[in-house]
C-alpha cells in the first residue's frame, strides 16, 4: 500500500520539493493550507504538482483544525515546514511568530499523540536556534542553543516540545536543524533570492539599484532540493532522532551580491547595491556553518549542489521570469 504523507507549509519554498520527492516514491500526499480568498500556488505550479497534491484547510493556529486533520488522515509521516519563517519580520510579530511555531507544534504533537501515535513526525528546526554559539566557526547537534530573534527563541521551544514527546510518550518525532536552504522558489524577502530578483530587475532595466542590509554576514547555504532528501531519510530510519544538516561552508551576503552580478553579466555591483539602515537586524546572527558529520554517516545524507551553481540558478531563473537574458 502506498504510504501517506501529509505536509504542512505545502505552498513555501521546502513544501513543494518535499511533494516532488514523496510522489515520485509513490507517497499519498496531503498538503495543509491556510484558508486564502485569493490561494498561491505558483511554487507547487512551478515544479507541476499543484494536481497532483491532495489539500486540506487548517490553521498552525488552530488546534481543532490540527485534530480533525489528523485524525482523519492519520498519516504514516508527517512534516511540520509550516512556519512564519522571516527571522527579520519575527521582531514585529513576535506573539504570532509564537503562535505559530511554538504553540503549532504543540497543538501537531498533541494531535498525533491522541489520534496517531504511530505517525512519523518531522519537525523542522534551524540553525537560527544556534545564533551565536559555535566551536570554532561550527555548529553541530551538540552545540548549545543562544537564539537571537522572536523566530529563533520559538524555534528552539519547538524543538524541545519534539524532543519531550518522543521521550515521554515514545512518539517518532525527528528535529532536522536545517542550516540555511535556497531555491528559484525562495521567498522574495530572504536575502539570496531579494539580491537574484533584484540583479534581474536591473537587467531588465525595471530598478536602478537594490537595498540590503548586513553584507558581512555569513551564511551555510544549499539547495532546497538537496534537503528535503535528508528530511525523508530521517523518517526511514530505524530510531528517531535529531540531525543537523548543511554544506560544511558559508559564505558571506558580499560573496553572494558579487556572484549574481557576475552571473548576470552587470559590471561594478558596488554601483548598485545601497546599505539601508531598514534592513539591518536589531540583533544579527553573525556566522552560521554546519558540521553535518551525523546525517553523513547514519542518513548516508550531504549536500549536492554547491554555492556557485545554487546562485546561477537562481540568477538564471529570476532573469527568464523578467526576460532579462
Ligand atoms: P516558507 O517558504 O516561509 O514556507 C512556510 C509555509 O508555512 C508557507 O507556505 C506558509 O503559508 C505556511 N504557514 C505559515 N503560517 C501558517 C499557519 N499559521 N498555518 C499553516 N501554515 C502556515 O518556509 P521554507 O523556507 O519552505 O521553510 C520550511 C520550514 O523550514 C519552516 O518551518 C522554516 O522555519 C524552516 N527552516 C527553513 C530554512 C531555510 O533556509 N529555508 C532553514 C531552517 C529551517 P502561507 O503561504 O500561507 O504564508
Ligand atoms: O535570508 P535571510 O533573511 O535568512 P536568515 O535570517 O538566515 O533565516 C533563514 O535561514 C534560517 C536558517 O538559518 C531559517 F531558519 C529561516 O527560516 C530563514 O529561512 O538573511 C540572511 C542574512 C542575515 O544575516 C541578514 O541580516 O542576510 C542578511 N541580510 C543583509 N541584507 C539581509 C538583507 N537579509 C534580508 N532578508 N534582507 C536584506 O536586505
Amino acid at each position: 500500500m502506498a504510504k501517506v504523507a501529509l505536509i504542512t507549509g505545502i505552498l513555501g519554498q521546502d513544501g513543494p520539493y518535499l511533494a516532488e520527492l514523496l510522489l515520485k516514491n509513490d507517497y499519498k500526499v496531503y498538503g495543509l493550507m491556510r484558508r486564502y480568498s485569493n490561494p498561491n500556488f505558483e511554487n507547487l505550479d512551478y515544479l507541476g504538482l499543484t494536481n497532483k497534491i491532495e489539500f486540506v484547510e487548517g490553521d498552525l493556529i488552530d488546534e481543532a483544525s490540527l485534530m480533525n486533520i489528523v485524525k482523519i488522515i492519520q498519516p504514516d509521516e508527517l512534516y511540520n515546514l509550516a512556519a512564519q519563517s522571516f527571522v527579520g519580520g519575527s521582531w514585529h510579530q513576535a506573539k504570532l511568530t509564537t503562535e505559530i511555531n511554538a504553540f503549532g507544534v504543540l497543538y501537531l504533537l498533541h494531535a498525533l499523540k491522541t489520534f496517531s501515535p504511530t505517525t512519523r513526525f518531522y519537525q523542522a528546526s534551524t540553525s537560527e536556534m544556534f545564533g551565536l554559539q559555535h566551536v570554532g566557526g561550527y555548529q553541530d547537534e551538540t552545540t548549545p542553543f543562544h537564539p537571537r530573534s522572536p523566530y529563533g527563541i520559538s524555534k528552539v521551544y519547538a524543538y524541545w516540545m519534539t524532543v519531550n514527546f518522543r521521550e515521554s510518550y515514545g512518539l517518532f518525532t525527528c528535529n532536522g536543524i536545517l542550516f540555511n536552504h535556497e531555491s528559484p522558489l525562495r521567498g522574495i524577502q530572504f536575502v539570496t533570492r531579494k539580491i537574484t530578483d533584484g540583479v534581474a530587475r536591473i537587467k531588465a532595466g525595471l530598478a536602478k539599484d537594490l537595498h540590503l542590509g548586513n553584507l558581512e554576514a555569513k551564511r551555510d547555504w544549499g539547495f532546497a532540493g538537496d534537503y528535503v532528501e535528508a528530511m525523508h531519510l530521517m523518517l526511514q530510519k530505524s530510531k528517531p532522532s535529531d540531525y543537523v544538516v548543511g554544506t560544511g561552508d558559508n559564505h558571506s551576503v558580499q560573496e553572494f551580491v558579487e556572484l549574481a552580478f557576475k552571473y548576470a553579466d552587470i559590471p561594478d555591483w558596488k554601483k548598485y547595491v545601497v546599505i539601508d539602515p531598514r534592513f539591518k537586524r536589531p540583533a544579527e546572527v553573525p556566522v552560521l556553518r554546519a558540521k553535518a558529520a551525523k546525517a553523513e554517516k547514519i542518513l548516508g545524507w550531504k549536500a549536492k549542489l554547491s554555492f556557485d551553481k545554487l546562485v546561477k540558478m537562481m540568477v538564471d531563473a529570476d532573469l527568464k521570469r523578467y526576460n532579462a537574458k
